[in-house]
């Protein structure tokens, strides 16, 4: 564990023959959770294993777990997952992207975090964004009367949202916020012009057929997407937001398996799975949702907000340039402090991502840097209503 401005868990495993790979295994405000799970039921199990036997490791800890699946337990074989696909690349001295059966494009379309206290300050960050050479960018601005809106971060560009010891209390309002995202993208649409992609999370803040009036209310601004529209855990709710707008819809970044995925998948309710390595699986796992994905023209978009450390973000990116069902990936900055103690061999260039030619997932940590800042405990924030209901963060 450690906490170059915000807390990462990192797996490294070691094999007799000097190689090592890295996996992320960082679950925001519950990292001591996959440190316990790592340590008290996989590590023992990993050791003196065949580390090329990928597939078959992936199902010893899934299958041989017994109490399957859970956010806990799949970020914990996810962790395992990169960290050999690391391995395998180094082995064969070839970039995971290249195991993976090559790229599939030149570069990885990322979206940025733009982020401000009111509609202008917001507005003038996606310009901000774009000027850094952003294609597409997602917005998310405070508002007046609601406290503590999701995405609105101290600092502009390292949003993050774990600040604090007990969670915060933030307080939600829906028909504040539906009156006012359509404004926020008009003024958004009317400085920046059509040739920028924008996107937009609700943060599983609204009923179904509230979240219908806001896709209906946003169509004429064309986002690329809107993100967790409505809590998840009611899949078949989604039809009736689907019936309602055009405007396509993302979902999944909390998802851990293909389980959670498959109906709304099916069911072509969603256009966007933003599943993602650490928190579904690893690599082993992902391609087997984004499979099944393409049969239904649902794209990929991984979530990766800056809780995903740069291994799961190397490891995603090596998935993006291969995946033919790619559609974006999420990119929210680093600090320096992050981007020293994991020194990644990905880039950043003209809007796109690379994750780089060096062999593995290109990330590797400095242990020595990284035990400088020790594990600070973070939680995250939570919501209710203004009667003082328990809501949605
Ligand atoms: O709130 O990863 O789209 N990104 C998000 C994130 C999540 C955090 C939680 O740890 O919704 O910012
Ligand atoms: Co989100």
């Amino acid at each position: 564990m450690t906490c170059p401005g915000r807390n990462f868990v990192t797996l490294k495993i070691v094999t007799d023959q000097g190689l090592h790979g890295i996996g992320d295994a960082t679950l925001n405000g519950r990292e001591k959770a996959v440190v316990a799970y790592l340590e008290e039921h996989v590590v023992p199990l990993l050791i003196g294993k065949d580390a090329s036997r990928i597939e078959d490791i992936w199902q010893l800890l899934y299958r041989g777990a017994y109490w399957r699946r859970g956010p806990v337990k799949m970020t914990a074989i996810a962790a395992v997952d990169t960290a050999l696909w690391d391995i395998k690349g180094k082995a064969a001295g070839m970039p995971v992207y290249q195991l993976l059966g090559g790229a599939s494009r030149d570069g990885v379309m990322v979206y940025g975090h733009a982020n401000g206290a009111d509609i202008q300050e917001t507005s003038d960050e996606v310009g901000r964004y774009i000027e850094m050479g952003y294609k597409a960018v997602r917005a998310q601005s405070g508002i007046p009367g609601v406290k503590g809106a999701y995405g609105v971060g101290r600092g502009k560009l390292h949003y993050e949202p774990a600040d604090a010891t007990l969670p915060a209390e933030t307080l939600w309002n829906t028909s504040t916020y539906l009156n006012f995202a359509p404004k926020l993208f008009d003024r958004i649409r009317n400085e920046h012009g059509d040739n920028v992609e924008l996107l937009h999370d609700v943060h599983h803040r609204l009923t179904p057929i509230e979240a219908g009036r806001l896709g209906q209310s946003l169509e004429p601004y064309r986002l690329f997407w809107m993100e967790d529209c409505t809590p998840v855990e009611n899949q078949e709710a989604f039809r009736l937001v689907r019936n309602k707008t055009t405007t396509p819809l993302a979902v999944g970044e909390i998802f851990s398996s293909i389980y959670d995925c498959k109906d709304l998948i099916q069911n072509q309710l969603i256009d966007y799975i933003r599943a993602t390595v650490v928190h579904a699986g690893g690599i082993t796992h992902l391609r087997q949702i984004a499979g099944l994905a393409a049969l239904y023209q649902v794209r990929t978009g991984c979530h990766g907000a800056t809780d995903l450390s740069p291994a799961c973000m190397g490891a995603a990116l090596h998935f993006d340039l291969w995946v033919p069902n790619f559609g974006i990936q999420e990119y929210m900055r680093h600090t320096e402090e992050t981007d020293e103690v994991f020194p990644h061999a990905y880039s950043f260039s003209d809007g796109y991502l690379h994750p780089g030619e060096a062999p593995g997932i290109g990330v590797d940590i400095d242990e020595e840097l990284a035990a400088k800042f020790p594990y600070n405990p973070k939680q995250l924030p939570i919501a209710r209503l203004y009667d003082g209901t328990m809501w949605n963060w």
